[in-house]
Parts: structure tokens; sequence; C-alpha cells
């Protein structure tokens, strides 16, 4: 049979509901909706899958299976490429075009096209990995997938149920395999052991106080974590985590991320109701995917303390430029934070005068941050949703591997940034490196949650979600990282005059790229600044 025959054939297996049919797009979390009507979609992925690895001449690609935190009834698919990063900006549009074919004719014609513009040789080998989170949708949609990889010839592993960040990891280590970057062992045991074995080094002149309950979404986090246990030091030894693992139910699907999770704590501001952690004990949620996760507490007057990603970045981004100095990197090394507009303004304040390192704030989007973070020689970056990571340039781990320390302290401090640089994913923001990161720097500043929490105050703001006839009438100025609206015109003009009108007054306006929706964002003074300063940008914009 022709390779055009068997895309036809299997595409057969898997039409689009017609009034679908030119609605969907490839957005910053991929293909994302309810799970009954992905599975033409997910074919059509497996076709760019093996396009994009015949173009890339075999390197290996990831196909993730997941909906995140979004509810059990929905799913979504994703592509990695071969470092471990999210699929190329400019390739996703492919991606658009192939879920819009409107027949398996016109998908044939579309696969050809992109054959013909891309110069894909088609004789090239292609390969891919996939996996897919505990979904009950899952192992059908992996039908799909593998259904495209048959037809395109494709080699393939399939690596069943896995965290999103753990598919990433094995990208890069396939891709890496061989070669001097060596990024770890392709397996999931490869990657429990690369952790494990930084977290030991790491935590080797400290341990950890107290315990940490963390909340698992009922989601693939739970199994994940429960198995990197077993390859970390024991709660009784010197190191050892004492961890409490709760919401960790796979086997009820309708649980996913219900009343639990990252996305829940941080959109409501508590705990999971079920939650049964007493005043100051630590505790954290991760998201249906584990590629995300918040900090919080209760503070000694019950009240609820969120410490989310603007935490975790200026935590890690402190602890870094400590051993920098400690370690005496500080002149090599030029460690940076990456912001978007929706970080605490505070935040950035601490960390350009009390850090003193360097900011840089972008659009709103994970793939903007990760690039950004890029440029840093140490790129520090979490959305405040708490996905985020910390990458070292290839100079900066020259620079660390070679360096020379001058003193048993400077050596210290040497070994720990060594182990942070295996112990941080660098490929993407992971729910279960973070939280040994966290862990490991806690542990080294004796901190608990409430002096993490105290290392600075939080500006008051408050984010409200604004329905307008149409969110494509607000576009932002170029270069300003949303922070200002191009139009609709003499908006921005109207929002300055009434942020001018408060102290430390900041607000900003701009569409979502995940709902249909304006979010309009003020920080002030007080509590009741914000919240007004926030209903009169909201008016503006209505
Ligand atoms: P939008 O809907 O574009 O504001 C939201 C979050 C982002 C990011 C994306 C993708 C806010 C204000 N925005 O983007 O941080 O996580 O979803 O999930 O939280
Ligand atoms: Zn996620």
């Amino acid at each position: 049979m022709s390779h055009d025959q068997a895309v036809k054939e299997a595409s057969a297996k898997h039409t689009t509901p017609a009034e679908l049919v030119g609605k969907f797009q490839y957005g910053t979390a991929g293909f994302r909706m309810k799970a009954n009507i992905l599975d033409s979609v997910v074919y059509r992925v497996g076709l760019l899958a093996s396009l994009r690895s015949r173009k890339l001449n075999g390197q290996t690609i990831g196909v993730m299976i997941t909906a995140s935190h979004n509810p059990p009834e929905d799913n979504g698919v994703k592509l990695v490429d071969p470092m471990g990063e999210m699929l190329e900006a400019s390739w996703e549009k492919y991606a658009t075009q192939l879920a819009n074919a409107d027949s398996d004719d016109h998908l044939v014609q579309v696969y050809n096209d992109l054959v013909k513009t891309l110069k894909v040789n088609l004789d090239a080998p292609a390969r891919v990995i996939f996996a897919r989170d505990t979904r009950a949708s899952g192992s059908r949609l992996v039908g799909c997938l593998n259904d495209a990889l048959t037809a395109t010839n494709a080699e393939v592993t399939d690596y069943k149920i896995l965290t999103t960040p753990q598919l990433h990891y094995l990208v890069r280590c396939v891709n890496t395999k061989g070669t001097q970057d060596e990024y770890g062992e392709v397996s999931e045991k490869g990657y429990y052991e690369k952790l494990a074995a930084a977290f030991k080094q790491a935590m080797e002149h400290t341990k950890p106080q107290g315990h940490l309950t963390v909340d698992c979404a009922n989601g693939v986090g739970g199994p994940k974590l429960r198995e990197l246990l077993k390859y970390l030091p024991s709660p009784d030894t010197d190191g050892g985590l004492d961890v409490k693992v709760v919401n960790d139910d796979v086997h009820k699907p309708e649980s996913l991320n219900h009343q639990c999770g990252a996305d829940f704590v941080k959109t409501n501001q508590r705990a999971p109701p079920s939650s049964k952690a007493g005043p100051g004990d630590r505790c954290c949620s991760l998201d249906g995917d584990a590629d995300r996760i918040v900090f919080y507490f209760q503070d000694e007057k019950n009240v609820f303390r969120l410490l989310d990603g603007d935490r975790i970045a200026t935590l890690a981004a402190s602890f870094i430029a400590e051993l920098a100095r400690q370690s005496g990197l500080m002149e090599k090394l030029t460690v940076g934070v990456v912001q978007t507009a929706y970080a605490n303004g505070a935040s950035t304040t601490y960390i350009q005068k009390n850090l003193g390192l360097q900011i840089v704030c972008t659009p709103t989007g994970v793939k903007h941050l990760h690039h950004a973070a890029t440029r840093f020689d140490v790129g520090v970056y979490f959305e405040a949703n708490g996905h985020g990571t910390v990458v070292f340039s290839p100079s900066a781990l020259k620079a660390i591997h070679t360096h020379q320390p001058q003193s048993p302290a400077q050596a210290d401090a040497l070994t720990t940034l060594m182990a942070l640089t295996d112990l941080i994913n660098q490929t993407v923001g992971d729910a279960l490196s973070d939280l040994l990161l966290v862990e490991v720097i806690l542990a080294h500043k004796g901190f608990s949650c409430a002096e993490w929490l105290q290392t600075y105050t939080d500006l008051p703001n408050r984010l409200v979600r604004v329905e307008v006839a149409d969110r494509n009438q607000f576009t932002t100025v170029e270069g300003t990282a949303e922070r200002q609206l191009a139009t609709p015109a003499g908006a921005q003009k109207d929002i300055e005059k009434v942020v001018a009108k408060y102290k430390d007054g900041r607000s900003f306006a701009r569409a979502s790229g995940t709902e249909d929706a304006v979010r309009v964002y003020a920080e002030a003074s007080t509590r009741a600044e914000a919240e007004d300063l926030a209903a009169a940008v909201a008016q503006i914009v209505r």
C-alpha cells in the first residue's frame, strides 16, 4: 500500500465531526478539549510527529496525551521537540491545518502539501515516543495515535503512563544518548535515579524539617511520586524526606483534579477541602500531569497562605545566586529571573533590589518564559500558577563543572550547585523535580513556610475576568510584554489615567489566550484600592 493510501485508510477510522472543522487550534497547551471529539485530532498529530521527526533527520519526537488540570472528561495532545522543549512555534500552524482538514482526501492533500513545503524526505526515518496521563480516554487516544504512526512507518516506543515532564526528559535523553550532552538514562527508572542521586548530593550536609504533605490531584503525579520516593533516602536517615502522599487515587477517574490539585488551590486560594494539615504544616499540590506545583500552609491564625510560582522563583533565584557567590562563580554566572506581567510587583522589586538580579518580563505562556530564560547563564522562570524551572546554559554548566574551589566552603557550595543542575529538569516545568528543589532550599536555609513567606510582602492584587463582545479587539503593544494595549484606541490612555490615582498602582488588560475573555490585573498598596483599581479598569475595557 502506498504511503498516501495508508494515511487515508487509517484516517477513515477517525473522522472529524463536520461541525468542528475549522475550530481546532494548536495552542500553548497543544490541542485540548472534550476527549470524545479528540480522536481525529490525535490521529493527525501523530502524522505531524512523523513529519517532524523526518524533517529533523530521524531525531525522536515526543507525543504526550494529557489535559493537565482540566476536568476528567477532557483530554489533549501535544508534541515535544528533540531537546525536550515544546514544539517549535512555527510548526503549531501545521498541526492546526492538519486538524482542520475536512475529509480524508483533504487530509492527504494537506499532509502532502506539508511534505512539499517543508521539504520533508519521506525516506528518512521517523522516530516517536509517547505517553499519557491517567485519564480513562487515554488508551483509546493512544490507539488513534498508533494508527498514524503505523500508517507513516514510524519507529515507536509507548511509555504508557507518565507525567508530562517525564516524557520531556525521555525525549531529551534519547536524542542526546552517546553524545557529549547525554542527559540521562533513557528510562523511567533513569529519571528517578537521576533525581534521587542529585537530591542525595544536595542534601549531604543538611536535612529537611518536619514533613511535607503532597496533594497529587488524583492524577499521574501520585503513583510517580510514590515510585520516586523508593529511590530517595528514607525519612529516618539523614537527608530523608518525610512525605505524606494524599489525593493519589487514580482508579476513580472522576476524582482527577476534583476539589484538589495545584489549579484548584491557586484559583480558589484555599487548601483542598479534604486537607487535614494543621497550622504551619508544609503542603503542596501538583496538577493533573505533574508539571505544576504550588506550596501553602495555614499560619498561626489559621489563615491560608499560598506560596505560588512567584515565591518558588524568588526562593530558587536567591539560593542559586547565593551558591554562585559562595562557590566563587559569581563573575562567571549571570543569574536572571523571567516573569510575566502577572508576577506580583513586590517579587519583582525583591529580585532587583534585595537579590540584585536581572529580570526579564515576557508575554504570558511558558514557551516565552522558557525561551527568555535560556538567554541567561542561569535562567529562573515560573508562572504564578506554579509551572516553571531553571535552565543552565552550556557555558554555565562548563563553568560549574570545571571550577576549582579555593576553600572547603567553596567546594561545598559548588557540590550543591552541581547537584542542582541534575536535580532540576532542564526541559520543562516539573512538579516532582521542583518539589525536591524547594525541599533542598528550605533545608539549606533552615526555612519554615512562614519564613519563606516573610522574605517579602506581596502587594495586594486583584485579577478579574471580563467578558467582552470580541476579545480580538484587544491587542497589545509589541515589546511591552502585554502590559500596554495598542487597541481599542484610547483604552491605554484611560487605564493610565486611573492607575495614576493609586499609590503603588499598576494595572493592565489583555485578551486571554485560553479563554474567551479579557483579563484585568491590578495592584495597589491596599486590598481595597487594588479591588477598586481592577473594577475601574474592567469598566474601561467592558
Ligand atoms: P491566559 O488565559 O492567556 O491568561 C492562562 C494563564 C497563564 C498560562 C496559560 C496556559 C493567568 C493569568 N494566565 O493564560 O499563566 O498558564 O493559561 O495554561 O493565569
Ligand atoms: Zn499541567
